[in-house]
């Protein structure tokens, strides 16, 4: 068995399990902050056979798309007279980040 954790961003989880569920395959939604934006996204949790792995990464693929996120450059400055702030920076997130690992074990106790 393999176990894929997957980071998407906040808009695409609900269509991503939707899809996911689809097709008889299970997954656990947690709240997450990716540490470079320091902004919300989601951490799924997908367990699957092994013959399975290609398809969910099909289905992320088709469902997790990427969009352009707006980073502040710099910190605010705005209460210094005379000191412009740096434009923000424009940061491509996504599709999805997916760690493929493999599980020693799954019990259902
Ligand atoms: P964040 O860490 O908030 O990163 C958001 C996006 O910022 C990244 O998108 C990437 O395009 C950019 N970025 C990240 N670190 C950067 C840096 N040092 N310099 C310039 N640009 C940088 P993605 O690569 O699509 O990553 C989306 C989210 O997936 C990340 O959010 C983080 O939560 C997670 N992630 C990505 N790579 C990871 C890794 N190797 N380990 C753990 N989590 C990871």
């Amino acid at each position: 068995m393999k176990l894929l954790l997957t980071i998407v961003q906040d808009a695409d989880a609900l269509g991503l399990q939707e899809a996911l569920s689809a097709q008889g395959l299970q997954s656990t939604k947690l709240a997450s902050t990716g540490g470079f934006l320091r902004e919300g996204n989601t951490t799924l949790l997908i367990g699957v056979e092994e013959d399975g792995v290609e398809r969910v990464k099909t289905i992320i693929g088709e469902t997790c798309r990427q969009r352009t996120k707006l980073m502040s450059a710099s910190a605010p400055i705005h209460a210094l007279e005379g000191v412009f702030a740096s434009p923000p920076l424009e940061v491509p997130v996504g599709g999805a980040i997916v760690f493929v690992l493999s599980v020693d074990d799954f019990l259902r106790l």
